[in-house]
């Protein structure tokens, strides 16, 4: 896929690096790892691998806590197991793309140690420091998103710093030049070493209001929320000024040829598409995790497509993602039949896909016993943590999943014994094999890939739709619903399956003008 095509018509695989591949025997996932499953990412038929990050760090918040944006963590490897990464990748015609997380340092970061060492260092306003609020509390009203104050007082001199998440990850001041042309020398670094790109972490915290006004409380709390939602994050976060910094990211990239932006967001839609930038001089991929605040009903996500079909700019190009390292699974939210489904929207709406390490072979939540936590989130709130989402793939039967020689870093599923890699290749069924097949349907049909969509039915339990291309006509009905059904087509044109996300049908034409659903089946069919 040439030039900028390549983020559009591909789909991309988020790895998240310490649960993938353990090559040294130490429990955690490496690039070494990373490499030696290439392959399976190749066979799989994806387009690129987005690598959660993998610089160095003291892993308060495993790799979101950067303390060397220009090297590699000893615990994954070297620059020089990076370049043969990335060079191994390409020899496959597999993008890489890395995760960029400029909202906050580590603690441990020379910037910060520097920063935090005196009021005058040269590099005090690299960060956010201010002086107590007159009773001797925090600057503002400002609560971390993994709970508790968002500022802390730094005895040594007698301010606070802000961190919109850990205590560990204090944020940087983007409104300093300085900081902005050291972080934008960080992409160059990596882009120079061959990357294809950057999904940027939490982009529209970069900015924060320059008076650091209280946040308003938000009236629809409930109590037994996380404590975040008790205020509207209307000062700290998805500020104006943050466009600027975006397009200054962008013209970075600009300078290369055919790399991707892709920013996290979680707003709602409206400011979600703002993403795009004036003249689409911002990201090029707003991430959508539309998908994951929907309830799972036929009309809900119907009427998602339509709103967010709608909302696009022109130009801007769509993209669903079902899930990541910070969310439950989507087998563990729509249950291990749904997924399927869950599975054929994805890989059939209009705009990149996004799909997760671990949810092609159906990993759903991973019990993690008391004594094995290991996301500070879940300390700070119970039940928030989001260690069962990043237990380790699963490629064989035996010891630890192939995934490693000793017990790794989170839990091994239950169920590897039979849900695994090499288990599920060979079997038609597998929710494996649908995935493999979906994504080679994608690439074999452009309607699929880069064709328009069109809207056709919803009912209580069934979403229709289209994808065009010329003349390719290409129709995806799920049943969002248990129980079976039909679906109808027009009686013009002959139809035939594509694709059952319960495996087999291929071929099979209508009957009196409908085609049967199965409970929690999902068929691709296309006019012939
Ligand atoms: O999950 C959220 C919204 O549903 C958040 O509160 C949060 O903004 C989001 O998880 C941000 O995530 C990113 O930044 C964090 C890091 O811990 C996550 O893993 C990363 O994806 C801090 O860098
Ligand atoms: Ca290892």
């Amino acid at each position: 896929l040439a030039g900028e095509l390549w983020w559009k018509a591909g789909v991309v695989y988020q790895v998240y690096p310490r649960s993938f591949q353990d090559t040294n025997g130490d429990g955690v996932g490496d690039l070494r790892g990373v490499t030696a499953r290439l392959d399976y990412l190749a066979w799989l038929g994806v387009d690129a691998l987005w690598l959660s990050p993998v610089c160095r760090s003291p892993m308060a918040d495993y790799g979101y806590d950067v303390s060397d944006y220009c090297d590699i963590d000893p615990l994954f490897g070297t620059l020089a197991d990076f370049d043969a990464l990335v060079a191994d990748a390409h020899r496959r015609r597999l993008r890489v793309i890395m995760d960029f997380v400029p909202n906050h340092t580590s603690e441990e970061h020379s910037w910060f140690r520097e920063s935090r060492s005196s009021r005058d260092n040269p590099k005090r306003d690299w960060y956010i420091w201010r002086d107590a609020a007159p009773d001797g509390g925090p600057p503002n009203n400002w609560i971390s998103n993994f709970g508790g104050p968002a500022w802390t007082l730094d005895p040594a001199t007698g301010q606070y710093y802000y961190h919109a998440f850990l205590r560990e990850q204090p944020d940087l001041n983007w409104r300093n030049p300085q900081v902005r042309a050291a972080m934008l020398d960080v992409l160059r670094f990596w882009l120079d070493r061959g990357v294809d790109g950057f999904r940027v972490d939490v982009i529209w915290h970069l900015m924060k209001d320059e008076a650091l006004r209280d946040n308003p409380v938000n009236p629809d709390y409930v109590p037994g929320e996380p404590e975040i939602n008790s205020l509207v994050q209307l000062h700290s976060a998805d500020q104006p000024e943050v466009m600027q910094v975006i397009a200054e990211m962008r013209a970075v990239l600009e300078e290369y040829d055919a790399r991707v932006l892709i920013g996290e967001i979680y707003l709602p839609l409206e400011r979600l598409v703002a993403y795009y930038g004036v003249d689409l001089s911002g990201a090029h991929l707003p991430f959508n995790f539309q998908l994951i605040q929907t309830p799972w009903r036929a009309e809900a996500v119907a009427r998602l497509i339509a709103e967010y079909e709608a909302a696009l700019p022109a130009g801007g190009w769509p993209n669903w993602v079902l899930g990541n390292h910070d969310q439950p699974r989507i087998a563990a939210r729509v249950g291990d039949a749904q997924a399927r489904v869950a599975a054929v929207l994805l890989l059939t709406l209009r705009g990149t896909p996004t799909l997760y390490y671990g949810d092609e072979i159906g990993l759903s939540r991973v019990p993690i016993p008391p004594e094995r936590v290991r996301d500070p989130w879940e300390h700070n709130e119970p039940g928030r943590g989001r260690d069962p989402e990043r237990t380790p793939m699963q490629w064989a039967p035996g010891p630890h999943a192939g995934f490693s020689t000793v017990e790794p870093w989170l839990p091994v599923d239950p169920q590897a014994q039979t849900r695994n890699v090499e288990c599920l290749r060979d079997d038609a069924t597998s929710m494996l094999t649908l995935h493999r097949r979906l994504i080679a349907l994608r690439r074999d049909h452009p309607a699929l890939s880069i064709g328009a969509y069109r809207a056709v039915s919803v009912s209580r339990d069934v979403l229709v739709y289209e994808r065009l291309h010329g003349a390719d006509v290409i129709r995806v009905a799920l049943n969002f619903g248990h129980e079976a059904c039909y679906t109808e087509v027009p009686s013009d044109s002959g139809w035939e399956v594509l694709l059952s996300s319960a495996g087999g049908r291929r071929g099979e034409g209508p009957q009196e003008g409908c085609f049967a659903l199965a409970g929690d089946e999902a068929l691709v069919l296309i006019r012939r």
